[in-house]
């Protein structure tokens, strides 16, 4: 058994007027909670630090770039670092990074038990928009803030396990998991921040969404045989609902530990790494059923082209 308690620390919403100090404040007050409840790991969601910035338009570059980090940790964070390493809990949280060349990412970190980043992600899959749509009932503009993460999905071993990270919209691409899956990997630990509507589609509510979150997140475990901790920031951020459903799901795909709430709960579940193993020496034993002879449109294509050469 290599049994790792875990923490999914969701997360209630973070208004625009809320200051660092505040949400760090939140986040110890999750961590301890933890670690009174002898958890080993604790995972936040995707941009824990601030509010969902990208649902506003904004033009003023120097605006913008308030709600990125230049550091991790900083002054603001570091207070959240001294206590990890105080309780020996591994954190993972999701914040905007802004490098010291001037790049710009959707970016999630993971420390050991000692608070030391052993790995970083920047997200890859960015929805949304990257210019003002007023025909949408509110903006998604990841892809005018952030750049497509560069550093790709990779696999560290830390607490004698195989961990990965990605964020929000890579959990509902196949890709993501299965990148991940072929390094071995045993939980993948993932912060989202989903919008309770669609901005484009006036019938697709909170129940829809929820659905396919938790489809995409049992998929992505049962097809590789890995935990995924799913950790949302939900609630009225400004107006501006978003969903919760923070999850763990075990690498059978089922859900373990699900929020009832849609603000700050900690859920927490004993995760044996070990029961991974059944999943990747059976049916998902990718070196003996895998045939990617035939997987060539996989990476070799973008969109989808129909047999007779029409660009979808
Ligand atoms: N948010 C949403 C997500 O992927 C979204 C955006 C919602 C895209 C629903 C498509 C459908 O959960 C982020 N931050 O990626």
């Amino acid at each position: 058994m290599r049994t790792i308690t875990i923490g999914a620390a969701q997360m209630g919403p973070n208004q625009r007027a809320d200051t660092r100090a505040d949400i760090v404040a939140r986040m110890i007050a999750l961590l301890d909670q933890a670690a009174a409840q002898g958890c080993d790991l604790v995972a936040f969601p995707e941009l824990a630090l601030t509010t969902f910035f990208p649902r506003w338009y904004m033009q003023d570059q120097a605006e913008v770039d308030t709600w990125f980090e230049h550091a991790m940790p900083n002054a603001a964070t570091q207070p959240l670092f001294d206590r990890a390493r105080h309780h020996g809990i591994a954190i993972s949280f999701g914040y905007a990074e802004l490098t010291p060349d001037g790049h710009r990412y959707n970016t999630s970190i993971l420390t050991d038990c000692a608070g030391q980043i052993v790995g970083k992600y920047r997200k890859i899959h960015l929805p949304g928009h990257d210019e003002y749509d007023p025909e949408r009932s509110f903006q998604h503009l990841e892809k005018r803030y952030f750049e497509p993460g560069d550093l790709g999905f990779n696999v560290w071993r830390n607490m004698d396990a195989w961990m990965g990270l990605c964020i929000c919209n890579d959990r509902r691409w196949p890709e993501t998991y299965r990148e991940m899956g072929l390094q071995g990997v045993e939980l993948v630990l993932l912060g989202y921040n989903t919008p309770s509507v669609n901005s484009q589609a006036g019938d697709e509510g909170p129940e829809k969404r929820l659905f396919h979150s938790e489809l995409s997140m049992q998929a992505g475990a049962y097809q590789n045989s890995t935990w995924v901790i799913g950790v949302a920031k939900g609630g009225d951020e400004d107006g501006h609902p978003m969903i919760a459903g923070s999850v763990i799901v075990d690498p059978e795909g089922q859900i373990v530990a699900r929020a009832q709430t849609d603000g700050d709960e900690l859920l927490v579940h004993p995760c044996d790494m070990d029961a991974c193993t059944f999943g990747k020496q059976t049916i998902f034993d990718f070196k003996r059923h895998r045939r990617p002879e035939h997987y060539g449109r996989i990476t070799g294509q973008v969109g989808a082209i129909t047999p007779d050469g029409k660009a979808l």
